[in-house]
């Protein structure tokens, strides 16, 4: 497989508090590391991924990795309006990294209308419950997920738990979104690029005819 065709192009934003992950786990999806000691993000990093999110349908997965530290807020900003997709991040052992997760979704939700990015709600540092270490419950994310409507899923840059999985649900959901034209592609809209966007139009007017009744049985009596 050519990894540098793609027919489509999405792009992510990484979303949470400073420390609680967010480079550690891209660095786990894109180059299966973890290293323990990682310099915080200045302003933007990026970073890039692709996936088949169906035989022969591939993604070129970019992502911009933001710095959760405040006095970057004004650089991260900037990128929100391009996205179509977001990890929403809190560390399972940070009950403020979780407090603040309604507040990254609303910034993100408000700075972006008209246009909607879709998300996923990682609960991070899962390695840490078998020291004693979770303050946020499975079920307290569960009901947030829910309330924000949105997947929960909980992972490990450092095992490499549930990472693959949070990256390729979301690829999922925006995949399917494009195809039932819950998303759309505009003019001056960098949040998805596809190479041939008759192919998609083709694949979602053949999702939308209504298919065929079935043949009834002749019975032979
Ligand atoms: N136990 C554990 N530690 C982790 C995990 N992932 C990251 N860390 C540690 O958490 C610290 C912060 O990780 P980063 O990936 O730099 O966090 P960040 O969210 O990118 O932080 P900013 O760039 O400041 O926004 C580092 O010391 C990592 O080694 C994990 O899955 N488990
Ligand atoms: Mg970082």
């Amino acid at each position: 497989m050519d990894l540098t065709l793609w027919q489509y192009q999405f792009r992510i934003i990484m979303l949470g508090d400073s420390t609680v992950g967010k480079s550690s786990l891209l660095k786990r999806y894109t180059e299966d590391l973890f290293l323990e000691s990682l310099n915080q993000t200045v302003g933007v990093d990026f970073y890039v991924h692709f996936v088949e999110v169906e035989p022969e349908v591939r993604v070129k997965l970019q992502f911009w990795d933001t710095a959760g530290q405040e006095r970057f807020r004004s650089v991260t900003r900037s990128y929100y309006r391009n996205s179509v997709g977001g990890l929403l991040v809190f560390d399972i052992t940070n009950l403020a990294s979780f407090n603040h997760i309604k507040e990254w979704h609303a910034e993100v939700c408000e700075r972006v209308r008209p246009h909607r990015v879709l998300f996923v709600l990682v609960g991070h540092k899962s390695d840490q419950e078998a020291q004693g270490e979770r303050v946020v419950s499975r079920e307290e994310a569960q009901r947030l997920a829910a309330q924000l409507g949105v997947s929960y899923v909980e992972a490990s840059a450092k095992t490499g738990h549930g990472v693959t999985q949070a990256f390729e649900l979301l690829a999922q959901q925006i995949y399917q979104g494009l195809l039932s034209g819950e998303i759309q592609l505009q003019e001056g809209w960098d949040g998805v690029k596809c190479t041939s966007p008759q192919a998609l139009q083709l694949h979602r007017d053949s999702v939308a005819q209504p298919s065929p009744a079935p043949l009834k049985k002749k019975c032979c009596g």
